[in-house]
């Protein structure tokens, strides 16, 4: 019985081969490993008496050698095989352990391209693949984490195909994650600006949450590595574990908040914001951002862009909330939140655009991230919006970017005042974010109006006006632009354009 061993991180493999050698296997190992392996007083051949050819062009080429794959390909049950290993002189090769040059953590380092391309490990995955193509005799292990059952299994003789067929399928996991990430990081090193034809989604499981969307339904977390930021890339302070629609919430919640100065508090729910304000300070965007709509905050999931105090996490444990989310708390504001045991708490590190990705049946459909806020933004009524209205209405701007279609969000003095969003009409949504408004007393007068896309009819800017509402951003576009514009300049209200639309679906 032989085994090969060629490992990047030494970690464990001293324990693993000495289960190896007790148990009988010839150890063959590359240079580096074997050197390890000697040293601890386990005995090695090195692969180049194997192959009876040295390891070449600075290690570059060590087990890419036909005696080494054909070894491992060796099929025991195909007579033809049999016949040619056995004219060959070629003795097969039953356990594999390898562990790959770390290419994607020298990404982090500060190295040349010609330095990072020596990472790109060729052999290590050309093992890893003919083991777990030949997974009916081979047993590949390629994480250090399966040594420890592996020997365990081997040694009382329980080691099953099924165990086989698993390792099998994590070597390909591995296989295909590491080219992906060099692709992807290649793409960027060499400013490629197309995506190739067939490209990989390399996700790595980050956690099995308790369910999907519903109950009945199985859910996961995925993380895609290429990726550094994200709500994937935080960290669960304190709570329960995250469920799958709080990492949707918590999702919306980040970016929107990350489009603001410091500092801002976003509350959402169900996918959309229900009350957005910056502040004097946290704890007075977070009152602000509250009392937009008190009873949707219910149960909601707020975002901050800043650190959170003790004063403002006294704030948070007065009502329902089901997660907090911000890039640093305090030590006293945790202890606090702590108290709150299903209270999740999260740390954010960032966000960062990339790629949408929204799934149709039989497929996906792929698209680059809405990482543009207008194109100009252009007065088209007879009345210039003031200073003040200007402000407020890239403010609201800002949140229609990130309220479902159709949405209307009213806004003054740098918070949300009314958001009525996901509805099938423009107008419904307007009557829903003036009634939301109105409900918690809010004067209208004088605020402003943003609405995603285009007003396809005058209807919301009478009824805008009716509601005291001063100023209308919108994109512009529509058929009927001239009605509507006429409409606001009867009305007196001020109206601009920003030239391009944020539908979210
Ligand atoms: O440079 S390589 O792509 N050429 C090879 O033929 C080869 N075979 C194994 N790198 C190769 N390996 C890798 O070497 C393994 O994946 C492992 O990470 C590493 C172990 O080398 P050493 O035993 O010399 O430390």
């Amino acid at each position: 019985m032989r085994a090969l061993i060629s490992v990047y991180n030494k970690d464990g493999i001293y324990q693993f081969a000495k289960a190896l050698e007790e148990l009988g296997y010839e150890i063959v190992s590359t240079g580096g490993t074997a050197k390890f392996l000697e040293e601890q007083g386990i005995k090695v051949k090195k692969v180049e008496e194997l192959t009876q050819f040295p390891e070449v062009l600075s290690g570059r080429v060590k087990t890419l050698h036909p005696v080494v794959h054909a070894g491992i390909l060796y099929r025991h049950w195909v007579e033809k095989d049999k016949e040619e290993i056995d004219r060959l002189g070629i003795k097969p090769i039953d356990v594999v352990v390898v562990n790959l040059y770390p290419f994607e953590e020298k990404l982090k380092d500060d190295l040349t391209e010609e330095e990072l391309m020596e990472f790109v490990d060729i052999g290590g995955p050309t093992l890893l693949r003919a083991s777990a193509k030949n997974f009916y005799r081979v047993v590949v292990v390629c994480d250090p984490k399966d040594y420890e059952w592996v020997a365990q299994k081997l040694k009382d003789g329980s080691l099953s195909l099924k165990d086989r067929k698993y390792l099998a399928y994590k070597a390909f996991s591995l296989t295909s994650y590491y080219d992906a990430v060099i692709s992807r990081s290649l793409s960027s090193l060499f400013e490629m600006d197309t995506l190739p034809e067939k490209f990989a989604l390399p996700f790595l499981l980050g956690a099995t949450l308790r369910y999907g969307e519903n109950p009945h339904q199985k859910g996961w977390l995925l993380q895609n590595p290429l990726e550094e930021l994200g709500i994937t890339k935080s960290k669960v302070v304190q709570g329960k574990e995250m469920s799958f629609n709080n990492y949707l919430d918590a999702d919306s919640s980040i970016r929107l908040v990350s489009e603001f100065e410091k500092p801002a508090c976003v509350i959402v729910k169900h996918g959309n914001p229900c009350g957005v304000a910056v502040g004097k300070n946290l704890t007075d965007a977070f009152e602000k951002a509250l009392n937009t709509d008190r009873e949707s905050a219910f149960g909601g999931i707020v975002a901050f862009n800043d650190r959170v105090d003790k004063a403002l996490a006294e704030k948070l444990t007065e009502i329902f909330l089901e997660v907090v989310i911000a890039p640093e708390f305090t030590e006293d504001a945790l202890s606090l939140l702590s108290k709150k045991k299903n209270l999740r708490v999260i740390q954010f590190f960032g966000y960062s655009y990339s790629f949408d990705i929204k799934k149709v049946s039989g497929g996906y459909l792929l698209q680059e991230e809405d990482n543009q806020d207008y194109q100009e933004i252009k007065v088209v009524s007879e009345r210039h919006p003031t200073p003040e209205e200007l402000k407020d209405l890239l403010f609201a701007w800002k949140v229609s970017k990130y309220a479902k279609s159709n949405s209307m969000v009213i806004a003054k003095d740098g918070r949300t005042l009314g958001i009525g969003s996901g509805n099938v009409s423009r107008v419904d949504s307007l009557r829903c974010a003036i009634a939301r408004a109105q409900r918690y007393g809010f004067d209208l007068k004088g605020s402003v109006l943003s609405s995603e896309a285009f007003l396809p009819f005058r209807d919301s800017v009478d009824l805008a006006h009716k509601a005291g509402i001063s100023a209308i951003i919108q994109p512009g576009g529509s058929i009927r632009d001239s009605e509507v514009i006429r409409a606001a300049n009867q009305h007196g209200i001020a109206m601009v354009f920003t030239g391009i639309r944020h539908f979210r679906h």
